[in-house]
């Protein structure tokens, strides 16, 4: 993959204190938000460079505020330079650049001799990303919730998402609902389950934490040798909210057999050999300060983040495909059938999502 503006990328790169020029560039991992470039200068030391997408994170100054409090934050506990982002300040000695034409930049530090994975391909590996984000929940434990800037407001209430939802289906942009009547139903059937953990939230029955709020497996960093746990990455939607959120989304992308947007359902399942595993890592490294509530209610954070990740896929379809990166037609419906499936596996699986996390905390 090249750069779609070499001349443009480098230029960028070149506003922020790099130990060289920036010679190479190229388009980088498979974020479905911001666009982010590898940046390589004359020394051989990467960068990441990306650039914000300011649909979605509309005040970038506070996405960058948060980062820069959370990761050092992180810092000081630990200071290997591979535990955590570290933001590289640009030349005007901001921590982004904003380009003539509004664009907004920003630039870390390569995590050096990492990798991050797109699937969970042994057991191992996925263990240790449920390690990397249970470590960074405890690590937050004592960050002040109400320091933090809510860079994307509602974004984990799944009740808003469920009225955006039936408001792109009634508004039907691309007219596109006629064609997908099936998947609509699916969604607002379940209307009720997803709410639900909204509900405990308001009732006090369940603690509003700091949470990460994207744990997708290819958000977390691994040593290229080792395959532990180095960090937490994507840091754009830290954020009070539910570790079971946390929890759920991990399972919904990393439990599942199957592609996000794989085309034949065939192949997708949510394995519970893997939501075992997830579960095993992430009690290891913050199971203690979890409540009985919270204990309780892993297995509805797996299906409440699947639901809504699904609903918002098909909310994007539904409007033209404005918010999620696609690269094919018809991809966010795609990504609205593979959550469906993996609902509907889950249903099945229940009574065992429910004790298996009981039985590895032992209570
Ligand atoms: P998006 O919000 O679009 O998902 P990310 O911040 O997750 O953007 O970055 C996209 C990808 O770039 C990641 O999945 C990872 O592969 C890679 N990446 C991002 N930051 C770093 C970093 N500091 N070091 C190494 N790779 C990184
Ligand atoms: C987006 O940025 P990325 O690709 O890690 C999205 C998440 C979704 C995810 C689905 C800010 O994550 O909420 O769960 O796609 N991020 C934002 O793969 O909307
Ligand atoms: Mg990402």
């Amino acid at each position: 993959k090249g750069c779609g503006d070499r001349m443009n990328i480098l230029e960028m790169a070149d506003h922020f204190r790099l130990d060289g020029a920036a010679e190479t560039c190229k388009v980088f991992g498979n974020g479905h938000i911001n666009e982010t470039y590898l940046v390589t200068t004359g020394k051989g030391t990467k960068y990441i460079l990306q650039k914000l997408n300011q649909n979605v994170f509309t005040k970038p100054e506070q996405v960058m505020e948060n980062i820069l409090a959370v990761t050092e934050h992180i810092r000081r506990k630990n200071p290997d330079p591979r535990g955590t982002l570290s933001v590289v300040e640009a030349k005007d000695g901001n921590c982004f650049f904003r380009a003539k034409d509004g664009e907004f930049w920003r630039v870390y530090d390569y995590i050096p001799d990492s990798i991050c994975l797109e699937a969970a391909v042994c057991l191992q590996d996925f263990y240790e990303s449920a390690v990397g984000f249970g470590t960074f929940q405890d690590m937050l434990s004592d960050f002040r919730a109400d320091s933090l800037y809510e860079t994307i407001p509602n974004f984990h209430n799944t009740a808003d998402r469920y009225r955006l939802f039936k408001a792109a289906v009634e508004a039907d942009k691309a007219e596109r609902a006629a064609s997908v009547k099936r998947e609509i139903e699916f969604y607002l059937d379940r209307e009720e389950d997803g709410c639900r953990l909204g509900k405990l939230l308001k009732a006090e029955k369940i603690p509003l934490r700091v949470t990460h709020n994207d744990t997708k497996l290819n958000n977390v960093m691994l040593d290229v040798v080792t395959h532990k746990a180095l960090c937490v990455i994507d840091l754009d939607t830290v954020m009070p909210g539910l570790s079971v959120n946390d929890f759920g989304d991990s399972i919904r992308f990393g439990a599942s057999t199957a592609a996000e947007d794989e085309t034949d359902l065939e192949k997708v399942w949510m394995d519970l050999n893997l939501y075992r595993t997830y579960t095993e890592g992430f009690l290891s490294s913050c199971g203690k300060s979890l409540t009985e509530c919270e204990l309780d209610s892993l297995a509805l954070g797996a299906k409440t983040m699947t639901l809504e990740c699904g609903m918002r896929f098909l909310t994007d379809y539904l409007e033209g495909d404005t918010y999620f990166r696609i690269h094919r037609p018809r991809q966010n419906l795609d990504r609205a059938r593979t959550h469906i499936k993996l609902v509907s596996d889950m249903e099945k699986k229940w009574d065992s999502m429910i004790a298996i996390p009981h039985e590895i905390a032992g209570r």
